[in-house]
Parts: C-alpha cells; structure tokens; sequence
C-alpha cells in the first residue's frame, strides 16, 4: 500500500485519510493512450478510487457503457482519436449519458477546452496536473454524483410507490390503468388472446365483524400471497381497493383463463387462513368474473365484461367462476 499522503505530496501531518475518503472511493475510468502519463495518473487516482485504464477509444466507449463507473478522466490529446467525440459518444448513449467526464486538456487548447463543456463534458484540469487539484476535481464529481444518483433513487421509489398497494405489495388500480391499455395494445398487435379475471372475496365484511379488522388484514395479505402461487410471473395482478382484485394474463384465452381462475378459487377456498393473532383459522372463499380480449382495444369495455361476470358468480351463490 503506497502512503498517499507521499503521492499526494503532502506533509505527514496532512491527513490523507480526509482526503481520500471525504469524497468516498469511486470507481474511475481512466483514457489516456500515453503511458508515462497513464501511469502518472492512474498511480495518484489509485490512492483514493478504483482506477481502469483503457488507450483504445473503442474498448473505452464499451467498457463505460457496461462498467458501472463514477466517472470518466479523459485525455484530450489521444493519438488515434478525437477526445471530444468520446465525449458526445458518452453522452449520446443511455448508459453512460448522466456518466461525469473530467478532461485533461492541454493549456493552448482553450478551443477544445470550450468544445468540451458544451458537449457536456463537467469539469477539466489543465496540463501539467496537479495532483491535489486532480484529487479534488474528481472528490467533487463524485459527490455531485453520489447526490444525483440518490435523488434518483429517491424519485423512482416515489413513483414505486404511487403505483404499489402497501397492505399486499400489490400493484395498485393505478397501475392497472396505466399498464392495461399496453398490454390490450400488444396483445392486439401480435393478434394474441389476453384474459383477464376480477376476484372479489364473499362476505369479507362478514370476516372483518367476526375477526376483527386486523385479522382482515392479514388475510388479504395472506390471500394475495396464496393466489400469486398459482399465477404465472407474467401475470399482472393487482389490488383495486377493498377485497376486490384483478389479474391480467397475457397470452391467454378464455378457456385457459377459465381454468387458472378455478385453480384460484380452489386454492383460496381449499384450506382455511392461519392467522397469526389468536391463532385463527379463517375459511375464506372468493367469487370470480372473467373476460377475454375481443376485435377492438377496448380495455373498459373488458372491465365492465368481466364486472358482470362477477356479479353473476355473487347472484349464483359465490365461491364460483363465471365467464
Ligand atoms: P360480497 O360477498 O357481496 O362481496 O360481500 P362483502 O362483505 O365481501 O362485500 P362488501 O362490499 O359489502 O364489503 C366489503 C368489506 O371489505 C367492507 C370493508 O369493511 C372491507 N374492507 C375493505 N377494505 C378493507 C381493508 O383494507 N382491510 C379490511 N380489513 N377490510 C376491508
Ligand atoms: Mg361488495
Ligand atoms: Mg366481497
Ligand atoms: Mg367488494
């Protein structure tokens, strides 16, 4: 292990720990195809990230696109290729577009220097390098990454949520409005045959009055839990509010759904629910209304199909499928 402190040219007082974790370890593609400085600059990046080096603009382009990296170091005078359309190239592909670039320019190229940030290249360092303003350029990219990738995160539960039942992890009606449509859509397309079933437990208010509401509870949870072992992962199932389901099956016909719906019923209807407060044992049946996908793309007009076929299943006595 090299003392960074030395790389860093630091006095021993001069706490390179700070320095190296501040911005934490980050993981650094490297591009320079002159290897004295390759070496030069991967020995000092090494102190404080992980560092790959690549020459060849190509493998570079590849490499960031499937590497998972915090940031790229880009040398603005390689041989065989021009550094700025790296750039553009990083920047053109999904995978590595939000990717930061730091270029190493030459002093007298203030031109490319101009051309790079407007193609998006987020910060530079002139040659010859100085290591501890190269340390802290790359602290502070990788900050500003470390910031932007957590907003992400944060954004994309958000919009997770929004579409997710809390109760069973469900997806929720929302999800259903804005999926089923596509999958109408492509069904259609591919001129393929899409059912789908509403699932409605019988007489849950009756559970909730004698169990109580947090038993109820558990049994939805426990009831989405059993029917997703008889549906395919493919299959779309989702909570619409109260004790009321949907599951919509790509690639199915009506026959086929019909059968799927009878194996959910009878594996609700089966056993009793084991649940944990009171040690109950909560015999639970549901009704079932199917409906397939016809000539149009008519994802309400299946809704309501499958709506009444439900409400026949209730009218004919529950615990029964109708189509
Ligand atoms: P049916 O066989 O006609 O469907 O009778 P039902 O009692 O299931 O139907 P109804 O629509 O009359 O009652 C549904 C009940 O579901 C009433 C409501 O209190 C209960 N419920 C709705 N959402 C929840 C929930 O999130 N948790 C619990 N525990 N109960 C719920
Ligand atoms: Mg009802
Ligand atoms: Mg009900
Ligand atoms: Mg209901």
């Amino acid at each position: 292990q090299v003392d960074a402190s030395a790389t860093l040219g630091l006095q021993s007082g001069g706490k390179p720990a700070a320095l190296v974790d501040e911005g934490g370890r980050g993981r650094v593609l490297l591009i320079e195809d002159r290897q004295v400085s390759a070496e030069r600059l991967s020995a000092t990046l090494s102190q404080g990230h992980t560092v790959d080096l690549e020459a060849v603009a190509d493998d570079a382009l590849f490499r960031a696109a499937t590497g998972g990296y915090d940031l790229v170091v880009l040398s603005s005078t390689l041989k065989d290729y021009d550094s700025l359309r790296v750039c553009s190239q990083l920047r053109s592909l999904e995978r590595t577009r939000d990717l930061p670039i730091l270029l190493l320019a030459e002093a007298e190229d203030r031109a490319r220097i101009v051309r790079g940030l407007d193609i998006g290249v987020n910060d530079y360092l002139v040659r010859p390098v100085d290591r501890n303003e190269l340390m802290a350029r790359v602290r502070s990219q990788l900050r500003r990454k470390r910031y932007a990738d957590r907003l992400r995160d944060i954004m994309q539960a958000s919009l997770q949520m929004a579409v997710t039942d809390p109760l069973t992890g469900l997806h929720n009606r929302r999800y259903l409005e804005s999926h089923l449509g596509g999958l109408i859509d492509t069904a259609a397309d591919g001129d393929k045959p899409l059912a789908l079933m509403i699932l409605d437990i019988d007489h849950f208010k009756a559970v909730n009055d004698t169990f109580g509401h947090d038993a109820g509870d558990d049994v939805l949870k426990a009831f989405a839990e059993r029917v997703k072992t008889v549906i395919r992962g493919v299959d779309v199932f989702c909570r619409l509010g109260g004790e009321e389901f949907i599951i919509v099956m790509p690639d199915t016909s009506l026959d086929i759904a019909g059968r799927v719906a009878e194996r959910v019923r009878q594996t609700v209807g089966g056993s009793p629910f084991a649940i944990e407060k009171g040690a109950r044992q909560i015999p639970v049946t549901v009704s079932i209304g199917l409906a397939e996908r016809r000539n149009g793309r008519e994802a309400d007009a299946m809704l309501k199909r499958a709506d009444r076929a439900l409400y026949r299943s209730k009218a004919a006595g529950r615990n029964r499928v109708s189509a």
